[in-house]
């Protein structure tokens, strides 16, 4: 059984999955403007990754014969100075979310909730790489700043990413 306590922290960040979901889809939008077709099928397995965090943690509360109450999500943003201030914003919401992972993991010790804490430390593990690899875009988008070419090499080279659906837990 789930307590309320971490049953509502569960609610919660489920919302902001669910919101980060949004919000690359927002970006996906951006890119696809701009024509850069790399980045919109990086940002599209973003998304669906995000669709996946959300779910494993609606699964995980039935589970725990919990009750997923689901709020309205926030409106993202539409448009972006630029895939440099784009990125900068994947980075900073990412650490954002890591820091809601820890909030959660910090309920699950206060609440002696093992296997809250088993299942959260997966959601750790991968806010590790999502930091690492949203990091990475916007060092190399520094890199390139204004040279056109670079940036059309590195939209290719993100075209090649492929979509592993998350193993949770
Ligand atoms: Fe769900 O990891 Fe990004 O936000």
């Amino acid at each position: 059984m789930i307590s309320e306590k971490m049953e509502k922290a569960f609610n919660d960040q489920i919302n902001k999955e669910l919101y980060s979901e949004y919000l690359y889809l927002s970006m996906k939008g951006y890119f696809e403007r701009l024509n850069l077709k790399g980045f919109v099928n990086w940002l599209d397995i973003q998304t669906k990754e995000e669709h996946a965090h959300a779910m494993g943690m609606y699964d995980y509360v039935h589970t725990r014969g919990g009750k997923v109450v689901l709020e309205a999500i926030d409106k993202p943003e539409t448009d972006w100075a630029s895939p440099v201030a784009c990125f900068e914003q994947v980075l900073s919401h990412e650490e954002y979310v890591t820091s809601r992972i820890n909030a959660l993991l910090d309920v699950a010790e206060e609440t002696k909730d093992r296997a809250a804490t088993l299942f959260l430390n997966w959601y750790l593990k991968e806010q590790v790489e999502e930091e690492e690899s949203a990091g990475g875009v916007l060092a190399t988008l520094k890199l390139i700043g204004d040279d056109k070419k670079a940036l059309l090499m590195f939209d290719k080279e993100l075209a090649t990413r492929v979509f592993n659906p998350p193993v949770i837990g």
